[in-house]
């Protein structure tokens, strides 16, 4: 059994980050040595100070799925560093994907901010992060988050000529993310799936958790979902897979209450 979950909105609540509501079930999966493996648009600097906290011996999923983390207990051929992690990357740079942004607003005049053109202040007020945890999520890899200023039809035309450059569009709880067309979070537990039967010789039973747009392709590729209702209150009939279960509450509590009803 693998457990796959989103952060904001999912595990932390949406407006405080708090996840005391879930403690039980973070410590009855401890118990059963079940990995519980994040899979978040936050990046690997953030998730880092949480995976410590709570005590995971698991790999991480960062930036929408454009990279993945594994501790040396899931390497094959991979050299971890000397932290032990050896980091995977699907996605493009950022660099990448910030040059094609730049090229992209200075030719169609789009309005749009990204966290490339925020102050630590900046990702902070947007966020409610304090200036500690807003700096960490200042620090990208693989995918740029945006406030969107510009109509709906200049956002339709902007998804298309991201796409034409090799990136594609999705939405979190507060922003969108910009990152490489061969990521996403269902990508990612598509690679995890395939290196954990390599290393135990058997497929896992998975599940997953998430409540925003950017989670549909988690959701759909695992065999127990669970939406959480929260910001968005996505339509059930946009996840396209029967064993979908949502939830009534909201974050932490929603999370353990999709974990009761798949697993309890
Ligand atoms: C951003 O991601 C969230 C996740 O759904 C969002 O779009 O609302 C990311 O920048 C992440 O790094 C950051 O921690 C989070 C804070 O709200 O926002
Ligand atoms: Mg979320
Ligand atoms: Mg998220």
């Amino acid at each position: 059994l693998l457990v796959f979950t989103d952060l904001d909105g999912s595990l932390l609540d949406h407006a405080t980050y708090d996840y005391t509501p879930a403690m039980d079930w973070l410590a009855r999966l401890k118990k059963d040595a079940v990995p519980l493996i994040i899979n978040t648009s936050k990046t690997a600097a953030e998730v880092m100070v949480l995976h410590q906290r709570l005590g995971l011996g698991s790999p991480f999923i960062t930036e929408n799925g454009a990279s993945i983390h594994l501790p040396a207990s899931w390497c094959l051929d991979e050299t971890p560093d000397e932290r032990g992690w050896a980091d995977i990357v699907l996605g493009e740079s950022y660099r990448r994907i910030r040059s094609v942004l730049e090229a992209i607003r200075s030719t169609e005049r789009f309005r749009f901010r990204g966290f490339g053109d925020f102050s630590i202040e900046e990702v902070a007020e947007h966020t409610g992060l304090d200036s500690q945890g807003a700096e960490l999520a200042h620090l990208r890899e693989a995918s740029e988050p945006l406030i969107w200023e510009d109509s709906e039809e200049a956002l339709e035309r902007f998804r298309l000529l991201l796409i034409g450059a090799g990136l594609s569009l999705t939405r979190g709880g507060r922003f969108y993310h910009v990152l490489g067309d061969n990521s996403g979070k269902g990508r990612a537990i598509a690679w995890l799936v395939d290196r954990y039967h390599l290393l135990k010789g058997q497929r896992p039973l998975t599940v997953g958790l998430g409540d925003g747009p950017n989670d549909v392709p988690m959701l759909e590729s695992v065999d127990r979902a669970v939406l959480i209702c929260g910001e968005h209150d996505l339509p059930v009939s946009i996840v396209d897979t029967v064993q979908l279960y949502t939830t009534t509450q909201k974050g932490p509590a929603g999370w353990s209450e999709g974990l009761d009803h798949w697993l309890g």
